[in-house]
C-alpha cells in the first residue's frame, strides 16, 4: 500500500499546524508511524488520499454510529446548509433536538448546546460549582473530559498515551481544586467524599471509562458514587460525550440505570458535526444566564447544522432494534476476540461495554488507570501498524477504544477477527 499522497500532505501540514494535527492522538506517535490523511469516508470504510480503503474502527472517535455518510445525515445537513450555515439566534431545530435529548436521557429536564464535549464538561463544572457555591471538583484517574484547565491532571486519551505528566499553561492555583481518585475504588471514593475539608462541588466521571482505553464501572460503583453524593449534596456529572446514545437511546444512565444530576453530551448527537451539550436538572439548569447567573454563550451553540444532523442521527436510532442488534454483535465479536486470545496464547485483555472495546497488551485484567499502564504499548503499535497494512483502522493509541458501528457487516467482522488472529500469531514470532 502507497501512503506517497498522505506523507506529502503530512509533510506539509507540520509546516502550518503544530505537530501536523489538528488534536494530538491522531499524529499516530505512540504506534509509530505517520498519520493516513483521509478523504473520503462511507459506511464502515474510510479512503485516504492514496485511495486505499480502510475498515474502520475510529468511526470519528465515535460520533459515527450509524457509519459514515449515511444517507439521512447527508440529506438533512444540505438541506439546512442551503437555508443558511449559522444565525446567532434560535431556531426551531434546536428544539426539536432539544425534545429529542429531554425524552431520551433520563437524568436531562433541560439542556443547553455548546460545540465540544471540552465545552460541555468545562461548562457542566462552572454550573456545579455555581449552583453548590464550593470549589472542589473530583475525578477518577484516566478519565478524560476535555481539556479544559481543571481537567489536566492524571487525565487519560492524549495526555495518556503522550505521557504528558501536566500541562504548562496550568496553574497550580487552579489545579488545586481538583482530586483525581483511582477509578473503580469504592474505599477511596467514600473516604475521599466524606472529607469535609475538601469543599467538594463535583464528581464528574465517565460512566463507562473508554479514554483509558475501554474499562467498564465494576458491579455497583456507580450506585456507590450515586449514594454518596446524594447524601452529602454533592451534585454527580456524568460524562457521556461517549457512552451517551452509545450503549443505549438513554446512554449508560439508562444501561446501567443510575441517574446522575447533570450529563455532558457530545459526539453522537452532532451525527459527526461538532456538538457538545449539557443538560440535567432543571433546578440545576436554570441557574445559567439568561435565567441565572452563571454565565456560558456561544455564536455556534445550536448550529442549524449540527442541530439538524443531530435529529437526523437520532432519528436513525429510533428505528428497528438499533441497540440490540449492534450490541449483540459486538459482544459476538468479543467473545470470538477472546477465543483468539485463548487460541493463540498471547497476553491480551478484551474489554467490551456494549460497542466499546479494547485489546489491552497486558496479562492482567484492567480495571483502573493503574493496571491500563501495565499494556505494553510497543506491542499495541506494532499490532496497529500489522492491522493498518491488511486494511484495517484501529486507534492510533492502546488507550483508546474501537467502535463497532451499524454499517460494520458480518463480512467486516469476520475480517477483524480474522486478520487479529494473524497479527496476534504474528506478534509472537517477534
Ligand atoms: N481525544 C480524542 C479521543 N478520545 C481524540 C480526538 C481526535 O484526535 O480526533
Amino acid at each position: 500500500m502507497s501512503s506517497a499522497k498522505s506523507g506529502e500532505m503530512f509533510a506539509n501540514a507540520q509546516k502550518v499546524i503544530p505537530g501536523g494535527v489538528n488534536s494530538p492522538v491522531r499524529a499516530c506517535r505512540s504506534v509509530g508511524c505517520d498519520p493516513l490523511f483521509i478523504e473520503r469516508a462511507e459506511g464502515a470504510h474510510v479512503y485516504d488520499l492514496d485511495d486505499n480503503k480502510y475498515l474502520d474502527f475510529v468511526c470519528s472517535w465515535g460520533p459515527m454510529i450509524m457509519g459514515h455518510a449515511h444517507p439521512d445525515i447527508v440529506a438533512a445537513v444540505q438541506q439546512s446548509a442551503a437555508g443558511g450555515t449559522s444565525f446567532g439566534a434560535p431556531t426551531s431545530s434546536e428544539v426539536d433536538l432539544a425534545s429529542m435529548v429531554v425524552e431520551a436521557v433520563p437524568s436531562i429536564e433541560k439542556v443547553r448546546f455548546v460545540n465540544s464535549g471540552t465545552e460541555a464538561t468545562m461548562s457542566a463544572v462552572r454550573l456545579a460549582r455555581g449552583f453548590s457555591g464550593k470549589k472542589t471538583v473530583v475525578k477518577f484517574d484516566g478519565c478524560y473530559h476535555g481539556h479544559a484547565d481543571s481537567f489536566l491532571v492524571q487525565a487519560g486519551s492524549g495526555v495518556m498515551t503522550l505521557s504528558i505528566p501536566g500541562s504548562p499553561g496550568v496553574p497550580d492555583d487552579i489545579v488545586k481544586n481538583t482530586v483525581s481518585i483511582p477509578y473503580n475504588d469504592r474505599e477511596t471514593l467514600e473516604k475521599t467524599l466524606r472529607d469535609a475539608s475538601l469543599d467538594i462541588a463535583c464528581v464528574i466521571v465517565e460512566p463507562v471509562a473508554g479514554n483509558m482505553g475501554c474499562i467498564p464501572p465494576e458491579p455497583g460503583f456507580l450506585q456507590a458514587i450515586r449514594d454518596i453524593t446524594s447524601e452529602l449534596g454533592i451534585v454527580l456529572i456524568f460524562d457521556e460525550v461517549i457512552s451517551g446514545f452509545r450503549l443505549s437511546y438513554g446512554g449508560a444512565q439508562e444501561y446501567y440505570g443510575v441517574i446522575p444530576d447533570l450529563t455532558c453530551l457530545g459526539k453522537i448527537i452532532g451525527g459527526g458535526l461538532p456538538v457538545g451539550a449539557y443538560g440535567g436538572k432543571a433546578e440545576i439548569m436554570d441557574m445559567i444566564a439568561p435565567d441565572g447567573p452563571v454565565y456560558q454563550a456561544g455564536t455556534l451553540s445550536g448550529n442549524p447544522l449540527a442541530m439538524s444532523a443531530g435529529r437526523a442521527a437520532l432519528r436513525i436510532l429510533q428505528s428497528g432494534n438499533f441497540y440490540k442488534d449492534l450490541n449483540d454483535k459486538a459482544s459476538a465479536v468479543a467473545a470470538e476476540m477472546r477465543a483468539i486470545v485463548d487460541r493463540v496464547g498471547v497476553d491480551v485483555q478484551l474489554n467490551q461495554v456494549g460497542s466499546l472495546m479494547t485489546a489491552f497488551f497486558t496479562d492482567q485484567p484492567v480495571k483502573d488507570f493503574a493496571s491500563a499502564t501495565t499494556a505494553d504499548t510497543d506491542r499495541y503499535g506494532l499490532h496497529f501498524r500489522q492491522m493498518l497494512s491488511q486494511g484495517i483502522y484501529l486507534a492510533p493509541s492502546q488507550f483508546e477504544v474501537a467502535f463497532i458501528s451499524a454499517a460494520h457487516t458480518e463480512s467486516d467482522l469476520e475480517k477483524l477477527t480474522k486478520m487479529t488472529e494473524w497479527s496476534f500469531k504474528k506478534l509472537l514470532e517477534t
